[in-house]
Order: C-alpha cells, then sequence, then structure tokens
C-alpha cells in the first residue's frame, strides 16, 4: 500500500479509493473543534483570505483537514504537503484530493519525496505559508528567496520550528513576517502538554499493548511535551525518571515528585523510554549498549534525530517488524531493544496525533494568525511574531464557552485594585 500512489492535476495521495473513510474521520474532527467551526462561520460571509494562496506543510491528520476547510470557507486557495513522512493519514489525504483541494501527501514516503511534494505547493505561488517544523520556509528561504516578495507572512506551529525561525531572524536572514502560532498560551499550554501526553502514550500502546503500570518510564526533556508524557505516563501507574541538561527543567520534575538522573544511569533501569527535546543524540550506542533486554525506545520530538539510529543499526546483528510501527532490535550483546515508529514522532506516526480537542485551539491561532498576516502582512517587519494576548484570551473565550463553563468577571473595584501600584499591606 505504501508504494501506491494516485496522481492528478493538483494532487498525490496514496489511494483515492479510501475518500468516503476519510470524509467521516473528518466529520468527527469537526464535531470536536467548535472553535475553529465557530470562526469558520463566522468568516464566511466576509472572506479575508480571499485572493490569499496559502501553501501548508503540516501533518495531513483529520485536525489539518477541518483547518484546511475553514481556511477555504474564509477565501483563501491552499496547497498542501504534509510535514513528516509518516504522519499522513491516507484515507483523510484522499477525502482532500477527491473535493478539489491540491494536496501531496502519502504515509511512508522517503525524504526526496517529502521534498518533492513541498516544492509541488509552491509551483502554485504562494501569498502566505504555514509552517510545522519550518521545512517549507526553509526551502524557500534556501531554494526559491525571490518567493519572498510576494509573501505577506507566515505561521509556524511547533517549538522546533519557532527556534529554527528564531535563528533565521537572529542572523538577519529572514525574509518575510512570521507569526509564532506555537508561543500562544492556547497553543503550548494545552497543545505541547495535554495533547502530547495523550497522543504519545496512545502511540507506544498502539505500537506494543504494554502495561505501563509498574514500569520505569524515562522522559528525556521536561519541556512542555516531556511534563504531559510524565504526567499521562504516572497516571497509569509508571514510575517516571527524568533526564534533563537544565537545571530549572530538572528541579521542576524533581518537585513535580520524579526522579531525576542522568541518562547513562537512566538507560540501565528504563523500560519504556521517550525523547521529547528537540536536540539530537540524546539516546547514542553506549545508553543502548547499557539498556535491559526488552527495552522499548521512541521519539516525540519533531525530528528523527533524538535516538541515534544509525547506532542502533551499528550494534545489531538482526532485525525484524513485530508489528505495525515496531521493530525488533537484536544487539550483539544478546538483548533485544524495540524501535518504535523508526523514531520519528510516535504521537502521529503509531497514532493519530493529538486529539481533535486540543488542535482546535492550536489551529484557531493559526486561522486568526493567517488573517492577520493578510491584513497586516505588508506592515509588518521581517521578523517572528508572538500572538498578541487578545487573540489568546479570544480562542480560550470560545473555547471555554464551548465546553459549557462561564467563569467571573472583575467588579470595577477589583479592575482598578489589580491594576494599580497604591494598595499594599
Ligand atoms: N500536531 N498536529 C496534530 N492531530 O493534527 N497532532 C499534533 C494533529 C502538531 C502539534 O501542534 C505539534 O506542535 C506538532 O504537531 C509537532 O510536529
Amino acid at each position: 500500500m505504501e508504494n501506491m500512489v494516485t496522481t492528478g492535476d493538483n494532487y498525490k495521495v496514496a489511494d483515492l479509493g479510501r475518500a468516503e473513510a476519510g470524509r467521516l474521520r473528518i466529520e468527527w474532527a469537526e464535531s470536536r473543534m467548535p472553535v475553529l467551526m465557530h470562526l469558520g462561520k463566522k468568516y464566511s460571509d466576509q472572506k479575508p483570505l480571499k485572493d490569499q494562496r496559502i501553501a501548508g506543510c503540516l501533518h495531513v491528520t483529520k485536525e489539518t483537514a477541518v483547518l484546511i476547510k475553514t481556511l477555504i470557507t474564509a477565501g483563501a486557495e491552499v496547497s498542501w504537503s504534509g510535514c513528516n513522512p509518516l504522519s499522513t493519514n491516507d484515507e483523510v489525504a484522499a477525502a482532500l484530493a477527491a473535493d478539489g483541494i491540491s494536496i501531496y501527501a502519502w504515509h511512508g514516503m522517503n525524504v526526496e519525496e517529502f521534498y518533492w511534494c513541498i516544492e509541488k505547493t509552491l509551483e502554485f505561488k504562494p501569498t502566505l505559508t504555514l509552517d510545522d517544523g519550518a521545512d517549507l520556509i526553509a526551502t524557500i528561504h534556501q531554494k526559491h528567496p525571490e518567493m519572498a516578495k510576494n509573501l505577506l507572512g507566515g505561521t509556524e506551529e511547533t517549538t522546533t520550528g519557532v527556534h529554527r525561525l528564531r535563528a533565521l531572524a537572529g542572523e538577519g536572514k529572514l525574509l518575510y513576517p512570521v507569526i509564532a502560532v506555537n508561543d500562544a498560551e492556547t497553543k503550548w499550554d494545552f497543545d505541547n502538554v495535554y495533547g502530547t501526553g495523550q497522543s504519545s502514550i496512545d502511540g507506544i500502546l498502539r505500537a506494543t499493548s504494554i502495561l505501563f503500570a509498574g514500569k520505569n518510564f524515562v522522559v528525556a526533556g521536561y519541556g512542555h511535551c516531556g511534563r504531559g508524557c510524565a504526567m499521562r505516563a504516572a497516571g497509569l501507574g509508571a514510575n517516571v525518571i527524568v533526564t534533563e541538561v537544565k537545571p530549572t527543567a530538572a528541579l521542576k520534575a524533581a518537585l513535580d515528585g520524579y526522579r531525576v538522573m542522568p541518562m547513562d544511569e537512566a538507560a540501565e533501569i528504563g523500560d519504556i523510554f521517550i525523547t521529547a527535546t528537540g536536540c539530537k543524540d540524546v539516546i547514542v550506542q553506549r545508553h543502548m549498549e547499557k539498556m535491559k533486554d526488552g527495552a522499548v525506545l521512541c521519539n516525540t520530538g519533531h525530528y528523527d534525530c533524538e535516538v541515534n539510529i544509525k547506532d542502533l543499526e551499528k550494534i545489531k546483528v538482526s532485525k525484524k517488524t513485530i508489528r505495525p510501527n515496531n521493530v525488533e532490535f537484536t544487539l550483539k550483546n544478546g538483548r533485544k531493544i524495540f524501535l518504535l515508529a523508526e523514531g520519528r514522532l510516535v504521537n502521529l506516526a503509531a497514532a493519530e496525533g493529538h486529539p481533535s480537542e486540543v488542535m482546535d485551539m492550536s489551529f484557531a491561532n493559526q486561522f486568526l494568525s493567517l488573517i492577520h498576516c493578510a491584513r497586516e502582512g505588508k506592515d509588518l517587519n521581517n521578523e517572528v511574531y508572538d500572538i498578541p494576548e487578545e487573540q489568546d484570551q479570544e480562542v480560550g473565550a470560545i473555547k471555554l464557552s464551548a465546553m459549557n463553563m462561564s467563569i467571573d468577571k472583575l467588579t470595577e473595584e477589583q479592575e482598578k485594585y489589580i491594576n494599580s501600584w497604591e494598595f499594599g499591606t
């Protein structure tokens, strides 16, 4: 199935015949994404994205399909590619292609095909870009800098992409304005924590079906994603161990009740390892050689460089696929190690990514940020911009009301108190 593809004038997907199943998935996601649906309705008459051509490079999931459809409702034309070779849901991609949407994505593509897809989306000369991981915008900067003059702005979905863009802007080389969607409170404080926590455990369970209770669960990196994974694994009864390089992050893990130690020590006692650092070479040969028989290795960071797979290949005597997304490596020392999802994002490759409810807020921020770029892009500088506080509160308020919750309101007196310096002891 993986290498079968159907090509049309404006798409390349695995199998158009799976469109109906994809439509049902998208329908399900729509029923869980009230904020985005609300915004879609709100802007459907106004069409603030009219005349905008958006090139998107973001996991082709049922939630992304809802975002794409909302962008189109607001007047945009889109051309899309996936942002990871293993994260495309082929049913969803088929449904989008069958609806006439330009999409280049199939599960299991290689790296060359990955960049081919990005190039295809650039052929329609975008006025806005949307990234998850910054591969699209990096391609524009490296290969097509002349396109920047037509680009009003771009958005970036994830921590790793924002890091790359800040590095690019830091060198003074960013060619058009970008909004760091990841840094919105209604994104990182929910998607990165609760989304990653649940979907990563979901991926591990689908690939292994192992019991978490009583296992030593090693989380490398105690940022927002690592914290979510730790919290959910602890909830299932695992003993969580955290490895870190940043003193304050390590302290937070310790005060949240987890053991903290270097990877060299954790390697000897871990049953399940997950990397969530955004950095390379977090688990390398010397760690793998110390691991217990049966250890499970996976990653939930954006790129597949956190577990050094070349090292694992080097020390193996044989390997075999045990079940989807689960490969058994027999090492020279006789022990077996199981690598999930080829070291790529386990939550998207082995499960379905974050749940719709949480993507609702992330993608509402994407939607509003692209409208902002369309309206104001000409007057923005070539910088990485944060999302305004009002947008965060707007998204939060719509979500709360969709969840049938209401909150208190400050009285005038309280408002005065909270904004003054005069009242003390
Ligand atoms: N992510 N998207 C999904 N279901 O569409 N799941 C996760 C989905 C995004 C998430 O916002 C994170 O920042 C990024 O994937 C990492 O590549």
